[in-house]
């Protein structure tokens, strides 16, 4: 694409981790830090409000039974039929701030025994955030926080495995992955992801949308 002068993309920001580590209350927080210098859209994943994503919330809530690699598509597809939204949107300027994306997919999948790179397949082509900030809680703060609902995943087993799954090269190796100590006061987290943005946005001149 070719880009006016001073003319520059906007900034797609993931937020991830384990239930209850944050990534609500942090991608929110830095959305409206961001909102003071341009257009800033915040979303999450999955998108329950689509066609496919009520399919995954049914699926969460219990209400529906699937096995494990259709759920995997369908979390996939409700990342692809945003994309090209999202591409739209960063070529326009908008600052996108996502809460999880086909990083949860991956390590919560593999969590109940699909192959890693069979999981990883689906997701590949979708544009690639330029930093993503996995929130890193151990299992004392996990647990002291939680209040684990009757949502699927929400136990102490498929967490532990989530997290282990979270650590693997393969999902952090070839992208901008930083880990943030989720277990901080939230304002002190806010302000170390708030100096890292900061300094992309002066480090950067963004051309085109890169893909995962
Ligand atoms: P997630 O989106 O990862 O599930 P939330 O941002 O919704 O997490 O936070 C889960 C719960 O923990 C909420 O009750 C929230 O108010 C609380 N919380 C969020 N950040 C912190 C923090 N840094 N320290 C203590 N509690 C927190
Ligand atoms: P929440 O983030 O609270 O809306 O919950 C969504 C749940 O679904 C949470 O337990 C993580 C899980 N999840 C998110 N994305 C994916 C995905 O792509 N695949 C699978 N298997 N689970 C996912
Ligand atoms: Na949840
Ligand atoms: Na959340």
């Amino acid at each position: 694409p070719v880009w006016g002068a001073g003319a520059s993309r906007g900034l797609f920001l993931v937020f991830e981790g384990l239930d209850r580590s944050g990534k609500s209350t942090q991608s929110r927080k830095i959305a409206s830090h961001l909102e003071k210098a341009g257009p800033v859209k915040w979303m999450c994943f999955p998108n329950r409000k689509t066609p496919i994503g009520n399919a995954i919330d049914l699926y969460l809530r219990r209400q529906l039974e699937l096995p494990d690699e259709a759920v995997h598509r369908l979390f996939s597809a409700n990342r692809w039929e945003m994309a090209q939204g999202i591409v739209e949107d960063l070529r326009a300027g908008t600052t996108i701030v996502c809460d999880r994306y086909a990083f949860s997919g991956v390590a919560y999948s593999a969590a109940k025994g699909l192959d890693f790179a069979w999981c990883q397949a689906p997701d590949r082509g979708l544009p690639c955030p330029d930093g993503i900030f996995f929130l890193h809680i151990d299992e004392k703060v996990g647990a002291a926080r939680s209040n684990f609902g009757d949502e699927r995943y929400e136990n102490a087993a498929m967490q532990a495995s989530v997290r282990a799954q979270f650590k693997d090269q393969r999902l952090r190796g070839s992208v901008n992955w930083r880990d943030v100590d989720g277990a901080r006061d939230a304002e002190v987290i806010h302000a170390e992801i708030r100096d890292a943005v900061d300094g992309m946005l002066e480090e950067r001149r963004l051309h085109a949308v890169e893909q995962l």
